[in-house]
């Protein structure tokens, strides 16, 4: 664990703060991906937000410079808003390659991930978890605002009306499970209505909403009149938040729209052909086949969700979105993907220890070791030595730290709701919270102690399963569980 936050405490520090430093996937550790940026800050700036929350907001002003990269981009596609990336390098220009090499074949193959559009909702995501850390209103009301504003708007714009189902469309797009870039059966790239992306699409419109009735009214009226928003386009944003569609089948979570329509791969055949299944799309393409038929998934994808939000929090986004989730819709979602993902990204196995924290913690703890050591054991077929895999080194410590505490910021106050496995006895933090520097949380199979270093702040506020308890700077309280 000292190891991985070792890691990410290379790429930055105190001294990075000042420059213009994004998060390159593998670090500033190797060559790997000529040093581009892709999504992978995701997973990186929650754990940085409780501990060295200048730095998470030194990658967020990376992300605003190049805001008027991410509006030529979407301005060039036709779109509005911003449009973020999936990968860029300094000058924040989509720079994904337009040709890959499966080494198993010797093809050279079209590549499409640059159809990844989910990266702004990444950038919203990391915008509202920094200020609900920090209640930086400074931030969120200059360089923050501007982004969720933007990229609201970008989705709006992406969406389109779908008369037949009286719901809105995000169409040609690819989720976050890099195997699937079109649909069997159509001429061109790119899948309809991938559920993750639709979701946090509306979670992004409705933030932005929200952002704009926080905002300082002077900063308020002048966004409103620089970005010329109207009520047109924020009713178009109400409206597209609350209709999105999103797809079901078997009681589960599609990833994409025709998902149900693949066929299941023959997992026996293919586990007893191949020790490591891990790049099944290039052995698929090497066979003349295409990973594209089948019901299999490189990385977490509809699992995201339940990563970046509580169980309640998303039947919350898809009740708004008129979907009556059931309690069950986890548990189903879950098990299906995980039967049919070969974790061919470390990021996978971040995902898969988080979402599966309450309903198997045995098997939480092996993905959490599996990311853990990915580095150190050089997990990922030889690949660390290329750079190493930034956002599982800080999602494995950032599983300790939010996780398996069940820590989450939400109405202001500090939320627990501890599950540690029953491998770690006990686990001690120390975090930074709006404006204090000390809070130190101890957490063990039977209490959670928090204690608050001395100082002028307001009291925080912590709610532990129902119950809320304030704690004074200079208290301690131990809450049992
Ligand atoms: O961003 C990731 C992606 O999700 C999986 N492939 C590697 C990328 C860089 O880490």
């Amino acid at each position: 664990m000292h190891l991985n936050l070792f890691h990410v405490l290379q790429t930055y520090s105190e001294h990075s703060v000042d420059l213009d430093v994004g998060v390159p996937a593998r670090g500033l550790h190797g060559e790997a991906y000529r040093g581009h940026v892709f999504w992978d800050e995701l997973f990186v700036l929650q754990l940085l937000n409780l501990r060295f929350p200048e730095l998470a907001r030194a990658v967020l002003r990376y992300r605003h410079r190049r805001l008027d990269a991410a509006r030529q981009a979407a301005h060039e596609s036709g779109l509005r808003g911003a449009m973020y990336p999936w990968q860029s390098a300094s000058d924040g220009r989509e720079e994904s390659q337009l040709l890959h090499l499966n080494p198993l074949s010797g093809r050279w193959l079209p590549d499409h991930s640059h159809l990844q559009r989910h990266v702004g909702s990444a950038v919203a995501y990391n915008i509202w978890q920094y200020y609900q850390a920090t209640g930086d209103m400074d931030f969120l009301a200059g360089p923050g605002a501007e982004m969720l504003l933007e990229i609201a708007r970008f989705w709006s714009s992406a969406a389109g009306y779908h008369p037949a189902r009286d719901r809105w469309s995000i169409r040609g797009v690819l989720g976050p499970d890099e195997y699937h870039d079109a649909y069997p059966w159509a001429e061109g790239p790119g899948l309809d209505d991938n559920a993750y992306t639709n979701v946090l699409a509306s979670w992004a419109l409705t933030r932005a909403l929200d952002t704009l009735r926080l905002l300082p009214g002077y900063r308020h009226d002048e966004l409103v009149e620089r970005l010329r928003l109207d009520a047109g386009e924020l009713d178009r944003w109400r409206e597209v938040s609350r209709r999105l569609y999103v797809p079901f089948h078997d009681g589960v979570l599609s990833q994409f729209d025709g998902y149900e329509r693949l066929t299941e791969l023959d997992w026996a055949a293919y586990r007893g052909r191949y020790t490591d299944l891990r790049r099944l799309d290039r052995i698929l393409e090497a066979e003349g086949d295409t990973v594209n038929r089948y019901r299999v998934s490189k990385q977490a994808d509809a699992l995201m969700l339940w990563y970046l939000f509580s169980a309640r929090e998303v039947r919350d986004l898809l009740r708004q979105l008129g979907y009556p989730a059931r309690h069950e819709l986890q548990r189903r979602t879950t098990a299906y993907y995980l039967r049919r993902t070969v974790h061919g990204s470390t990021l996978s196995s971040v995902v898969h220890a988080w979402v599966l924290t309450r309903s198997d913690r045995r098997a939480s703890w092996r993905y959490f070791r599996d990311a853990l050591v990915a580095d150190l054991r050089d997990g990922q077929g030889g690949t660390t030595a290329e750079g190493i895999h930034l956002g599982a080194m800080a999602g494995a410590v950032d599983l300790l730290q939010r996780c398996y505490t069940g820590l989450e910021i939400r109405e202001d106050a500090l939320w627990l709701d501890p599950h540690l496995p029953s491998a770690l006895g006990c686990l001690t933090l120390e975090l930074r919270y709006r404006g204090h520097w000390g809070v130190l949380l101890a957490v063990d199979h039977g209490a959670v102690t928090v204690s608050l270093r001395d100082g002028p702040q307001d009291p925080v506020r912590i709610r532990l399963r129902g119950t809320t308890t304030s704690v004074a700077p200079g208290e301690t309280r131990v809450l049992p569980l």
